[in-house]
């Protein structure tokens, strides 16, 4: 006995096992092979089909339990992807919650349900809600790193994120990493490098865990990266430490983990570690790989295995005999099947939940909370003065306010405002906020739409409050993945767990005088088409004032739609309203009252429409005007009122007649209140096609006032 004792000390002191003890040994292969067991069981029920889905995370089990080993349960931020099973486990997921979100049962801690198995979430971990698209994890990683980096800075803004709802998930420790993995295909998403290119600019503390399995889907790594190696193809990114290892040995793996964590919690810069793993199930259920793999291939994968090479070698080692092995398995087994029973019990969601956590449950900014009276003082403020007021106030209020995007500080070399007057936004929406509040809350980041929103997204969903700007609407579309999949669905996907109430200032419209096709575009009903966005267009100075400060004070993401033509115009300007003005969402402004005719509209086209109601006035026709201000919620009562007083109704709107946002409330009005019509709902919107470089061309294809007055005269006369 004694003498085995010693052979084990001395085995221990091996070099190979990196320090670590026959506890921690056993420990990682419990957790791989209770992984495998999991995944193995999955099967096995969706062959009964009595799940939907099953996506393994066989063969990455050895590099993902040595990382999970390495991070802090609770205290890391951790953006994983499907095959990280085993690093969940390792952090505290439990083998029950794991199979309850097979099932899609109602306690399932990830979604309760909502999403297919493997999306990992938990927040009692920090394991951040994930989406079915590869590659958006990487920008939010990024924000949540900046929000390591700010909250060290700035207790206060901490101090104020734990109060707000969900505080009690918001968290800040010392040497606190965040950690986001993907396979080898993923890489190939802009936002994987958009996210390289800002945690090396900024040196944030993020550990790339990169898993080759050598194939997306299909397609093979040579194909997928130049060069086939995504570790030597990021070998120029300035202070990423890069490491690559075997990633179905869970004590190489460890080596390398350690090492790049290590350089992470030093503040050193972000590490990426590039783990070679091997993939025996397939891609997913739904694929069946000897379609494009060699039989040669998969032989050799499985000489690979994490789990018969571990298990081997813990054996030769002498740190467990093969009877011990088979206990521990039979155990793990036992465990496996006692969860599967009980979340095969478990409870579905029921049907009406489907509609909560879609917006947040603890402050509605259509309530009479976010109504206010103005205290009005100084000289008139155009609308683009009043987003800087706006900010300016508010950002005092609360340290939780960061404000970045293309451009918008004053200057980022900050020795520079000693001589410069700054540039504070190309349309100067956000000038001398950086010079008043600090170049760590006011930045301009790199030119990459997807990762200004995924970065917001990040931020947001550690309690700042981002308030980030796309320059102009027409390149908003790099970051519609984030928008469409993320921004608006975290909230819904976590079932209330995570949300990312982030605010997107985004600049919009045309009739600029040659703004053409790419500086002119409007296209507001595709967000307002995406449950969970709250989307505003005012079009006055004052309700930019009281809007943007709900959108800011509020707890849902909003897209707040800043129309460019309407930002310096002199007769859509206000004094300064107070620094606690707020105009609830979804209520619509009576601009003028009239007894004849409705024109519904909003953005560009009330001041528009205020024209036109003049000269019809003088012509005897009574217009009234509504303007909707709010598009999602929008304001049906005021609609449905103007159209039961007038029966006659115009709705007017910048985007394109056809599937334009005024399309649907012209058809709302057609099916609902058809018995209130005397003539039928008119549409006075773009033409079908593309914004012209040429005014006179312009003029055509936008609407006009003469549009809106030969409407409503046709409309009288029906
Ligand atoms: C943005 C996006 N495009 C396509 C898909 C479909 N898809 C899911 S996984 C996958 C391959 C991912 O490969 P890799 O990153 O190597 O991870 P692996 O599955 O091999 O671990 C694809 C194309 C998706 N989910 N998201
Ligand atoms: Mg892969």
């Amino acid at each position: 006995m004694a003498s085995q004792t010693r052979i084990k000390v001395a085995k221990l002191e091996s070099p190979k096992l990196h320090g670590l003890d026959r506890d921690t040994l056993v420990r990682l292969y419990r957790t791989m092979y209770l992984s495998r067991k999991l995944d193995d069981r999955e099967i096995q029920l969706k062959r009964q089909n009595k799940i939907y889905f099953q996506i393994s995370s066989a063969g990455h089990e050895a590099v993902t339990a040595a990382a999970g080993l390495l991070l802090r349960p609770g205290v890391d931020w951790i953006y994983p992807y499907y095959r990280d099973r085993a690093l969940c486990l390792m952090l505290g997921v439990t083998p029950l919650e794991t199979l309850l979100q097979a099932v899609g049962a109602k306690d399932d801690p990830s979604s309760g349900g909502r999403q297919m198995p493997s999306h990992w979430g938990h927040p009692e971990w920090n394991i951040v809600s994930r989406s079915s698209c590869t590659g958006t994890q990487f920008v939010q990683a990024v924000g949540a790193a900046e929000a390591t980096v700010y909250y060290q800075q700035r207790p206060k803004a901490l101090a104020k994120a734990k109060k707000a709802p969900l505080g009690q998930y918001v968290s800040y420790e010392e040497n606190e990493i965040v950690y986001v993995s993907s396979g080898d295909g993923a890489t190939s998403e802009g936002e994987f490098w958009e996210s390289l290119n800002t945690a090396c600019i900024k040196k944030l503390p993020m550990f790339y865990l990169i898993e080759d399995n050598g194939y997306a889907i299909s397609v093979p790594v040579e194909v997928q990266t130049a060069g086939g190696s995504i570790s030597k193809l990021v070998g120029s990114f300035p202070g990423l430490h890069i490491a690559e290892c075997d990633g179905t040995d869970p004590l190489e793996s460890y080596a390398a983990c350690k090492e790049a964590i290590q350089y992470c919690r030093e503040r050193r810069g972000p590490a990426l570690v590039h783990a070679q793993v091997t993939r025996p199930y397939s891609h997913s259920l739904s694929d069946d790989e000897k379609l494009y793999k060699s039989a040669e291939e998969r032989e050799r994968e499985a000489h690979r295995d994490p789990i018969s090479k571990f298990s081997l070698f813990l054996v030769r080692e002498g740190l467990l005999d093969q009877k011990q092995i088979e206990d521990l398995e039979a155990q793990v087994d036992n465990e496996v099947r006692e969860a599967a029973d009980q979340a095969l019990a478990s409870e579905e969601p029921s049907v009406d939940s489907i509609q909560v956590n879609v917006y947040s449950p603890d402050v509605d900014p259509t309530s009479s909370t976010f109504e206010a009276e103005p205290q009005y003082h100084g000289a008139p403020k155009t609308m683009v003065e009043m987003v800087a007021a706006t900010l300016s106030d508010e950002m005092l209020r609360d340290e939780r306010i960061t404000i970045f995007g293309e451009d918008v500080a004053d200057a980022s070399r900050e020795e520079n405002l000693k001589s410069v007057k700054g540039k504070g936004g190309v349309f100067k929406a956000t000038a001398g906020l950086q010079r008043k509040f600090g170049a760590d809350r006011v930045f301009n980041s790199p030119l990459a739409e997807a990762s200004i929103v995924g970065r917001a997204i990040g931020m947001a969903t550690r309690g700042l409050k981002p308030v980030a700007e796309i320059q102009f609407f027409d390149y908003i579309w790099p970051a519609m993945m984030q928008i469409r999949d993320e921004l608006c669905v975290t909230r819904w996907r976590s079932n209330g767990a995570f949300k990312c109430p982030a605010v997107i200032r985004v600049a919009i419209g045309g009739y600029l005088t040659g703004g053409a096709v790419y500086h002119s575009q409007s296209g507001e009903s595709i967000f307002t088409h995406c449950p969970g966005l709250r989307v505003v267009m005012p079009s006055t100075a004052l309700d930019v004032a009281g809007m943007l400060r709900t959108a800011i004070r509020c707890d849902d993401p909003v897209m707040f739609l800043e129309h460019k033509h309407l930002y310096r115009q002199p007769y859509n300007r206000s004094e300064y309203p107070g620094p606690d003005y707020t105009v609830p969402f979804g209520k619509a402004r009576v601009v003028t009252e009239g007894s004849d005719i409705s024109i519904i509209t909003y953005g560009a086209l009330v001041h528009r429409a205020e024209v036109a109601a003049a000269q019809l006035g003088r012509e005897g026709a009574s217009v009234e005007i509504i303007d909707l201000r709010s598009l999602s919620p929008y304001d049906w009562e005021a609609i449905a009122t103007t159209v039961r007083k007038n029966h006659r109704v115009i709705v007017a709107y910048e985007d394109m007649l056809s599937w334009g946002y005024g399309a649907e409330i012209a058809a709302r009005i057609a099916d609902e209140l058809f018995e209130e019509l005397d003539a039928p709902v008119r549409r006075v919107a773009a033409m079908d096609t593309f914004c012209a470089y040429q005014p006179n061309l312009e003029d055509v294809i936008l609407p006009q006032t003469s549009h809106l007055i030969n409407a409503v005269k046709q409309s009288l006369e029906y």
